[in-house]
């Protein structure tokens, strides 16, 4: 029995799909899943970089589809389904829209698969397959990921590694959030420690650790760093900014080999942050957070939206020069976006404030809601304005280049900067460097 499980690729602005030749950052989702499954024999398509196969032999196609790559998702749902083939949908946007997602396939599974797959497997086998599977985790654990699914394919030099599942906070855009409302789940250190000596054993030197707020259990945090630090790796991961906070916990973090965090900060208005409900991170503190993190030795990444309530066209051009100041080596920015199944979306409907109802054209880089303090159009417009200053020459020299610690680590330095150029050519052609 077989499975082919292929994770779409989603449209740029011109219609046509998003093609790389290597796709640095890998999902997890299926060396898990197969690991599950070890009785099926399991492809992966990673179709960003990779063509889907459309007369595969597999008995059942399961497609898995990030935001608004989901649109991709149905389509190839749709194609396997006219052959007759049997689908089963999964991942964050099924998961948040099930009922939509069941209009094109055979079985939709909600959030966590580890209970459900086999299950689903099973009935599959029986004949009584059931169109959607629920069972949210009490514990996350599961086999060792079948990362030899991963490797065969031009990936980036690291693997992902998961530490836990789910969100404490409630921020009201957020697809985690929304999806695990306050569950958080972390492994036991045992098994993520066992991932991690797999991805050295399989030779590479770096991981990205998964995890939505990596830094919010300290004692976990300090006794996962401790044993990360004996393998002598090189880690990447995001967590909130808060971490500066605690000094011994930073130091730990960044002696471990921890090389870069990506931080959510969202937005520099604090009321803007009071309307996504993420009121608990402080704009005031930023720069000081920030500033403490670099010191640290731990490099800087920054995920931010803008078109919240608090914003103005005024507001989100500061944000070019926060973003400058404060020298981000690799900055990314989303319009504020109803994600549908969110509690954003919900609010911004109930509202009236929705102006574009096609759900699957909402890619993040384009208004689809009416912001209080401007038109959809403005915000697009000062969206893309952020990102062309943002990576002007000038800015990124000043923000890769001409910075403290430059001549510690040069050729890093040269890394982000030519990171950048690159992230410059694909914002001048209208795409986010966020895509993939
Ligand atoms: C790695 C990653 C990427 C990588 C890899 C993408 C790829 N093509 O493989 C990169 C950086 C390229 C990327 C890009 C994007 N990403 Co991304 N990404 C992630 C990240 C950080 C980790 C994913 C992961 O491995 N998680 C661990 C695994 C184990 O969890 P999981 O994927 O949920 O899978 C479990 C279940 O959902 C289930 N499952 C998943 N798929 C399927 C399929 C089937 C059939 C079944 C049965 C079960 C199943 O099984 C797993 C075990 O339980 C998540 C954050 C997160 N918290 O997960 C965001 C996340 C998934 N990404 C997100 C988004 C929005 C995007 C982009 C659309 C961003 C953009 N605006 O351009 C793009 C889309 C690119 C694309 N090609 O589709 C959102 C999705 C939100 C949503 N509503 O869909 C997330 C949740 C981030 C966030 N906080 O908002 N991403």
């Amino acid at each position: 029995m077989k499975i082919y499980f292929i994770q779409s690729t989603p449209y740029d602005s011109s219609g046509g799909l998003v093609k790389k030749s290597r796709l640095y950052f890998v999902g997890l989702a299926p060396a898990i899943l197969a690991a599950l499954v070890d009785d099926w024999e399991f492809e992966v398509c990673l179709e960003t970089i990779e063509p889907v196969d459309f007369d595969s032999d597999a008995d059942i196609i399961a497609v898995s589809g990030m935001g608004h790559a989901i649109i991709r998702s149905i389509e190839i749902a749709k194609a396997f389904s006219a052959r007759g083939k049997t689908v089963v949908m999964g991942g964050y946007m099924a998961s948040l829209m099930p009922e939509e997602a069941l209009k094109y396939c055979n079985s939709v599974v909600i959030g966590d698969a580890e209970e459900v797959f086999p299950q689903l497997l099973a009935d599959y086998r029986n004949g009584c397959m059931k169109s959607r599977y629920y069972m949210p985790l009490a514990k996350l654990s599961y086999p060792l990921p079948r990362y030899e699914l991963l490797t065969a394919k031009k990936i980036g030099n690291f693997l992902p590694v998961q530490a836990g599942r789910g969100c404490p906070h409630s921020c009201s855009f957020c697809s985690v959030a929304c999806l695990y409302r306050g569950r958080y789940l972390k492994r036991n250190i045992d098994e993520v420690m066992r991932d991690i000596r797999e991805v050295k054993r399989l030779g590479y030197k770096r991981f990205l650790l998964l995890d939505d707020n990596i830094c919010s259990d300290k004692a976990y945090m300090r006794e996962l760093c401790g044993q990360i630090k004996t393998l002598k790796m090189q880690w990447f991961s995001q967590c909130s900014i808060q971490i500066a906070d605690d000094g011994e916990l930073l130091a730990l973090v960044a002696d471990s080999g921890c090389a870069a965090l990506s931080f959510g900060l969202e937005s520099i208005s604090q009321e803007s942050l009071s309307y996504m409900n993420k009121g608990w991170a402080k704009v005031c503190d930023y720069e000081r957070q920030l500033a403490k993190i670099a010191a640290a030795g731990i490099d800087l990444s920054t995920e931010m939206v803008v078109g919240a309530d608090g914003d103005t066209p005024e507001s989100i051009e500061q944000t070019a020069d926060f973003i400058v100041l404060n020298k981000i080596a690799i900055p990314r920015f989303y319009i504020l976006t109803p994600i549908p199944g969110t509690d954003f979306f919900k609010e911004t409907q109930a509202q009236g404030r929705i102006v574009n109802e096609d759900i699957y054209s909402y890619n993040g880089a384009q208004a689809v809601h009416r912001p209080l303090r401007m038109t959809a159009e403005e915000l697009t417009a000062a969206y893309w304005k952020l990102y062309l200053q943002v990576f002007s020459v000038w800015a990124i020299i000043r923000r890769t280049l001409l910075k403290r610690g430059f001549w510690r680590a040069p050729l890093k330095h040269f890394f982000y900067f030519y990171v950048n150029l690159y992230y410059r050519y694909q914002i001048r052609r209208g795409i986010p460097p966020n895509i993939i």
